[in-house]
């Protein structure tokens, strides 16, 4: 138990950290919580205009999120289904509450897309195919973020049939990362219904 235990603190660490500011920090950008949404997120690090930027932080949050589980089946092959989806939970609330920042960190969508990727990969492509479905017709970050968190579970359940049933934790994990992330959104939910939430490439201040 101990052992899952430090498996699941470290995971949280891996999701401590923050790849929007240490991205921004390296390229000499603004800090992203200065700005924007202040969201350290992909998202708002392209309001820069520096795709690159934006490309690298969606890579390093999303690849922390693949990592901590990797990791943790490395380490402990075999370990059980309860403790992954701990380990996928605690590397999603590195993201969301960091260590690093004060406890202040970012929406978890890109974190969330890298633990998909680790728990299955065609779940991982649905998924971001949802995002970009919704983000290429709307234009809004955030409105593809919550489309794609609310089908997320719902491919996982389908997708796995009734085997989900017999090992439901990693279910009930990606349920409470959706549900952390409307949570998350709650602000742009706001702006979305009041028409101020600003649009991929508007260039729209906030
Ligand atoms: O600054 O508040 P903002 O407008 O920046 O940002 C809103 C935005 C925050 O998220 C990001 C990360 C952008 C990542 C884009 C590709 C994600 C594609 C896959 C979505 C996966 C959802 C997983 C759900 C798991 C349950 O929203």
């Amino acid at each position: 138990l101990a052992f899952n235990v430090a498996l699941i603190l470290l995971a949280y660490l891996i999701g401590s950290v923050p790849f929007a500011v240490v991205v921004s920090k390296v390229m000499g950008l603004q800090d992203p919580r200065s700005y924007g949404s202040k969201n350290p997120g992909a998202t708002n690090v392209l309001r820069t205009g520096n795709k690159t930027a934006a490309a690298l932080t969606l890579l390093g949050d999303a690849a922390k999120g693949w990592f901590a589980i990797w990791l943790a089946e490395k380490i402990a092959p075999g370990i059980p289904a309860g403790a992954l989806a701990a380990v996928a939970l605690a590397a999603f609330l590195g993201h969301l509450y960091p260590v690093f920042l004060g406890f202040k960190g970012g929406k978890g969508v890109a974190t969330a897309l890298g633990v998909l990727v680790a728990i299955q990969p065609w779940l991982a492509v649905a998924t971001a195919a949802t995002w970009l479905i919704i983000a290429v017709f709307f234009r809004y970050s955030s409105l593809a973020s919550l489309v794609a968190a609310f089908f997320a579970p719902v491919y996982y359940v389908f997708g796995s049939g009734l085997a989900w049933f017999a090992q439901p934790a990693m279910g009930v994990a990606l349920a409470i990362i959706g549900v952390l992330l409307f949570y998350r959104h709650r602000a742009n939910i706001t702006r979305l219904l009041q028409g101020t939430e600003s649009r991929i490439g508007g260039g729209k201040k906030q």
